[in-house]
């Protein structure tokens, strides 16, 4: 029996902003800097640091494998370096510094205005998540968001699909009622373990390659002037030049006539 599509649910690093770059991967320098440490992670590196989800398992990762550090000693560095860069990220968005994807504004409206409910399922810290995506909801004229699951709230991060099937509880539905929406490999990857269907809108950090497996692929969510491009269509649904409720009404309805 089909369910009726009932609710969007939202990665946030990359998929609402592109946090990771100017954003996350500053923070961290900036705190090795603060505090001593003569590391400083070029954006190609990150980019391989970036497939560890939880800054501070990317941190003490990085600590074991690039600089030699014990694992025990390497975790306890983490420990104490991770709450600082929390706080020079919430610093970047208390001064505005992070905007969210083009289009990602109008497309929140339009699937409120068209009824559906909105929530988020990150793997990043609640601190930060907080006051981001309150400050996407005041700039981007949204309602905010109805659940906000944070990498704080559950045991095993994306990969693992603990983060959505909160979500999911705390919204009362199934992974047949919702279109989870991420950016990355490891959050697509969480999706379909989660066992709901997944539009991914490609991240600074992908492939379209590594986000395989989810039920349609874009590089963006298309805005006035910039159409999006399709970049897997594995239904060959109808696509435009923006990404849009009754899309995303077929995204939901291909993947249970496929199961
Ligand atoms: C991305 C992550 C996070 C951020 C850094 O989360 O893996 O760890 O990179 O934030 P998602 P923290 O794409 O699931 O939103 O330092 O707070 O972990
Ligand atoms: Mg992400």
């Amino acid at each position: 029996m089909t369910k009726p599509l009932e609710a969007v649910v939202f990665d946030v690093d990359g998929t609402l902003a592109e946090t990771e770059r100017h954003g996350h991967r500053v923070a961290f320098n900036k705190a090795f800097a603060q505090e001593g440490y003569p590391y400083s992670w070029s954006d190609e590196l990150y980019r391989e640091l970036v497939k560890t989800t939880g800054g501070d398992r990317r941190i003490a990762r990085y600590l074991n494998e690039y600089e030699n550090y014990g694992l025990e000693e390497a975790r306890e560095i983490a420990k104490k370096l991770h709450p600082i860069k929390t706080q020079l990220f919430v610093d970047t968005i208390l001064a505005g510094e992070i905007p969210g994807r083009a289009g990602v504004y109008r497309f929140i409206r339009e699937l409120q205005q068209a009824g559906f409910r909105t929530a988020v399922a990150t793997t990043g810290t609640n601190n930060w998540v907080h006051p981001l995506v309150k400050h996407l909801s005041d700039e981007g004229g949204f309602a905010p968001f109805e659940e906000v699951v944070t990498g704080n709230d559950v045991e095993n991060l994306k990969p693992a699909p603990d983060l959505f099937q909160e979500a999911l509880r705390r919204l009362g539905l199934e992974p047949d009622q919702v279109v989870m929406v991420e950016d990355s490999k490891n959050g697509v990857r969480s999706a379909m373990a989660t066992g709901g269907p997944c539009l991914a809108v490609q991240g600074e950090y992908a492939t379209p390659e590594s986000l395989e497996g989810a039920d349609l692929i874009v590089d963006s969510y298309g805005d006035t002037g910039a159409p999006l491009k399709v970049l897997s269509n594995p239904y060959n649904l109808k696509t435009g030049a923006m990404l849009t409720p009754d899309l995303v009404r077929d995204i939901h309805r291909r993947w249970q006539d496929n199961r």
